[in-house]
């Protein structure tokens, strides 16, 4: 919604609440097969994506969630050297994937093309990695792509989605998980942005139950701030059949790349669990 001042909110009408943000122009609107593109540039936020109504990516605060669904599980993964990124058109995590040099492989996997197509003009950071060699884009269903892909095919799946509605939905159930199982390789993780702690707690807990359902043994979220999105407070889960418990935490120290919110501590901090959300994961 943006009113006669050019401010943008997106409202949570089941949670009383909205983020607003102070526009300076719009840059581009468009209808896709999938979905509806907007992009703004705004006062202080830099440009702005927004997709169906809702907030994807700001120049401001990005880095916060790009780095916190890579950083924390490929420094979990003893070593990574496939991944794959399911959505992420934006390819802000793409690019924070390519830092880790021991990756040989990132194949990024968007069902619409144009969000990848309007990131590279708009968001060029975002998308300055894509030339890579070790870069491959594919603007395919995610779905389809695990459904069809060999088993244990990739180390670590990145699963950089919209909110579980729309093109999204089928991401967030049983017979995907297992699929994403199916194709990770020993000590294999997927993790997954797992929207607000405060506002979605229920849909957190749905997700470990649903992937411990689809065989993963262990299932952890960690959480991290996001102003942008709902309630400004943000989550991923991984899940696994190996421990989640540790990370390669020299490596980490001594990783070989700028980044501005993760370090070590940030990774051992984002999986301290609030009391509140301990009592709702209590019984899985
Ligand atoms: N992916 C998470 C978007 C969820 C935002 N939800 C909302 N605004 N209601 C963002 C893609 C970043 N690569």
């Amino acid at each position: 919604m943006i009113d006669a001042s050019g401010w943008f909110s997106e409202v949570y009408p089941h949670h009383g609440s909205a983020f607003s943000l102070k526009l300076k122009a719009k840059l581009h609107e468009e209808q896709t097969p999938f979905q509806k593109i907007e992009i703004y540039d705004t006062e202080w936020f830099g440009k702005l994506m927004i997709i169906d109504g809702c907030t994807m990516v700001s120049d401001r605060d990005n880095f916060l969630y790009h780095e916190m669904m890579t950083h924390p599980v490929l420094y979990t993964h003893p070593d990574p050297k496939r991944v794959w990124v399911i959505g992420g058109g934006d390819c802000g995590s793409l690019k924070e994937v390519l830092k880790h040099p021991e990756v040989h492989q990132a194949i990024q996997i968007e069902i619409d093309e144009r969000v990848t197509r309007l990131a590279e003009i708009h968001f060029p950071d975002l998308c300055s990695s894509n030339q890579d060699e070790r870069a491959e884009l594919l603007f395919i269903d995610g779905i389809q792509w695990v459904r069809d892909a060999a088993d244990q095919s990739v180390d670590v799946i990145i699963v950089d989605s919209t909110d579980p509605v729309g093109p999204a939905e089928g991401l967030f159930n049983e017979a995907f998980y297992r699929d994403c199982l199916r194709c990770l390789g020993p000590n294999g993780i997927l993790v997954q942005q797992s929207e607000s702690p405060l506002f979605h707690a229920d849909l957190m807990a749905a997700m470990h139950a649903t992937m411990r359902k689809a065989g993963f043994t262990n299932t952890r979220s960690f959480l991290f701030p996001q102003c942008l999105y709902p309630s400004g407070w943000w989550s991923g889960t991984m899940a696994s059949q190996s421990a989640l418990t540790g990370f390669r935490e020299a490596d980490a120290a001594g990783r070989p790349f700028e980044t501005a919110y993760y370090n070590t501590e940030i990774h051992q901090a984002a999986f301290a669990t609030p009391v509140f959300l301990r009592k709702r994961f209590a019984d899985l």
